[in-house]
């Protein structure tokens, strides 16, 4: 029963939102999870793995208004996400030898032709990249168009993984005479490399021309080897550690907005946001531990560890939330409507993703009131709702009120 419950559409998502310095911090946990992470975002489609009671960890998707457990052609194999773009959630299995596409209806294998292994790492509309191993099980980077496979291997390279994709732009590192990241624009190569001559560089993510990943190389202050952070565009590399990391990991960009986490002095793991000019430390409030994952626009995803210790998973909004904007996307209309009327009268365990807007847990005429009094921000049309919205509040009873909250009637 437990696992029938899992495929079916979830309805207790446990999430308290908080504001912080003009952004908000939402908890994306998955409904009978024991732990969550979220791992990637695209829009208001967030992607992530949970664990059940039992330790056995499954990917999931949240498409905008409801959650599903990704189950591959009905098998338990496939334990996480990689990507998501749109409607499209590339991942694979602990054993790393095929993995899929899910594209919002059916599941598609991704395995490049010949391989011992494929692993899908990254996707950006109908492009997916990731790596292989040849019969020989030597490893090359691929890209693939939903037609054919490429194999990516920049010149001098032994060892090749490609981790992301922006339009034809794919990134990713390889093994030469050590470690180097690369750029793949279709046609050329361009290898990224950290500025010392024994730096070991790894790529992570891309948007655009804006390739961001790691470097290790030895500090002769600290006498140890320290991991910084780069942002490369073209011919600039720029270094990023935030102030007080001795160890920086940026795995996510979009545009100009870069996220990841570093580690502090002790040790602890704070994530980060960096917006072209300042860094914002993101903790979790009442966090032990925070990594940022990704990015999309201004909307961040992650993990963090609560005080008991238990993993959730964290989306931050770089902005003010509009109340009554359950899906976040900026509008106040019917699609907000219709998530709280699919969990009107939940009485606990409700969330501001499902329309639980004055953070009591519960969803009923308080959250829809702050609805109504919001109803078109954000959105070019009338602030009145159409017909359709009303006939749904109806169905709740509620078209009363509803009209009275909207056009100010006593
Ligand atoms: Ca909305
Ligand atoms: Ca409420």
């Amino acid at each position: 029963m437990l696992v029938r419950a899992w495929l079916l559409i979830a309805t207790a998502l446990f999430v308290s939102a908080g504001h912080v310095r003009g952004g908000t911090y939402i908890t994306v946990d998955y409904p009978f999870g024991s732990s969550t992470r979220a791992t990637g975002i695209s829009g208001n489609h967030i992607i992530g793995q949970s664990a059940d009671p039992n330790g056995w960890t499954f990917p999931f998707l949240y498409d905008g208004a409801t959650y599903m457990v990704l189950r591959p052609w009905g098998s338990s194999a496939y334990k996480y996400v990689t990507g998501v773009s749109g409607d499209n959630v590339v991942g694979g299995g602990n054993d790393m030898r095929h993995s899929f596409l899910y594209d919002g209806s059916t599941y598609v294998t991704i395995d490049y032709p010949g391989s011992s292994a494929t692993t899908c790492m990254g996707v950006s509309g109908n492009n997916f990249v990731g790596g292989y191993f040849d019969a020989s099980h030597v490893s090359h980077g691929f890209v693939y168009d939903g037609t054919d496979y490429q194999t990516v291997d920049p010149p001098g390279a032994t060892s090749t993984t490609a981790k992301a994709v922006s339009g034809n732009n794919v990134v990713g590192d390889y093994l030469g005479d050590r470690f180097h990241g690369f750029l793949y624009d279709g046609s050329n190569y361009t290898t990224i490399s950290g500025p010392s001559s024994d730096a070991q560089t790894y790529a992570a993510a891309v948007s655009g021309g804006n390739v961001v990943g790691w470097y290790s190389c030895w500090d002769y202050d600290l006498e140890k080897t320290v991991v910084h952070g780069f942002l490369v565009n073209g011919s600039s590399f720029q270094t990023l550690d935030p102030p007080g990391s001795q160890g920086t990991y940026p795995t996510g960009v979009s545009g100009n907005n870069v996220v990841g986490h570093y580690q502090d002095a002790n040790g602890v793991e704070h994530g980060f946001l960096h917006n072209g000019s300042g860094y914002t430390t993101l903790d979790f409030p009442g966090s032990t531990h925070t990594e940022a994952l990704a990015v999309d626009g201004n909307s961040v995803v992650g993990g963090y560890t609560d005080a008991s210790g238990v993993g959730h998973g964290f989306l931050y909004i770089d902005a003010e939330l509009t109340p009554g904007d359950a899906n976040f996307d900026g509008a106040v209309n019917r699609t907000d409507a219709a998530i709280l009327a699919a969990h009107w009268l939940q009485q606990t365990g409700a969330t501001w993703l499902q329309g639980d807007f004055n953070g009591d847990r519960a969803v009923n005429d308080l959250d829809l009131a702050i609805l109504a009094v919001h109803w078109g921000r954000g959105a070019s049309g009338a602030a009145v709702p159409e017909p359709g919205v009303l006939a749904l509040l109806a169905g709740m009873g509620l078209a009363r009120l509803a009209r009275k909250r909207l056009t100010g009637q006593a």
